[in-house]
């Protein structure tokens, strides 16, 4: 368990760092607000995105394993982190990766982190279950720019023939290495081929003017991906 008092304290006396943790707290009450609007105004999902399924091409293993600099730097501080907790490293691998009007949308799977999630009152930590898989990581880019695209809000689907082993918001989550993302601890059945579907809501913020026009209703991309557990663990 996670001792609420001392983070609170650490939290005071660190002020930069609470006020960014209520700030991004701010950002998700704000997308759970309009949530249900996302969900009710599913726009088509084949077809509307090809190329995306197409982009998550198999490598070694089944697996894609691109990585960028940063995103090995973040496997590694989650593998020792996992290390302490018991849970075996995943390698980071790309689930798959689309564009939406300029925004990058990256789907990755990384080792099972703990996290915490704090409301603006009290911290709860999420420690991975055993059966956990991986910890799943969306990623919102400018395409051009490569800047973080934050205040968003995904919903995740991951199915496999007619189960559905996970249907469900992503935290909007900060990480020192990874920034702001949105993910989750998921657990999948076991080796096989899924289809990840992701609804993106907007962001909503204010915006400068040139991104005006872009991103102003929900937007639905279907990654299809293979997923092996790590052998010999
Ligand atoms: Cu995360």
């Amino acid at each position: 368990m996670v001792n609420v008092d001392r983070l609170r304290a650490q939290l005071r006396r660190a002020r930069p760092v609470g006020l960014l943790v209520v700030g991004g707290v701010i950002g998700a009450l704000l997308v759970i607000a309009f949530g249900p609007v996302a969900s009710s105004s599913t726009p088509p999902a084949a077809g509307s995105t090809p190329g995306a399924t197409a982009s998550s091409s198999p490598g070694m293993g089944g697996m894609n394993m691109g990585t960028s600099s940063t995103s090995a730097t973040s496997a590694a501080s989650a593998a020792s982190e996992a290390a302490s907790a018991g849970v075996k490293p995943v390698p980071t691998q790309q689930l798959g990766v689309a564009d939406w009007q300029g925004m990058k949308i990256t789907a990755d799977a990384m080792t099972p982190v703990p996290f915490l999630i704090y409301n603006g009152t009290s911290m709860q930590e999420v420690k991975p279950a055993k059966n956990t898989s991986f910890h799943l990581m969306v990623l919102l880019n400018d395409a051009q720019t490569g800047v973080v695209i934050p205040y968003a809000s995904v919903w995740a689907t991951v199915t496999k023939g007619s189960a559905v082993p996970v249907d469900e918001r992503l935290w909007p989550m900060i990480s020192r290495y990874m920034g702001p993302h949105y993910g989750d601890d998921v657990s999948l059945p076991g080796a096989g081929t899924y289809k990840l579907t992701l609804l993106i809501s907007p962001p909503v913020s204010a915006r400068h003017v040139e991104y005006q026009d872009v991103w102003l209703k929900p937007h639905q991309v279907t990654f299809t991906f293979h997923w092996a557990p790590t052998p010999g663990s």
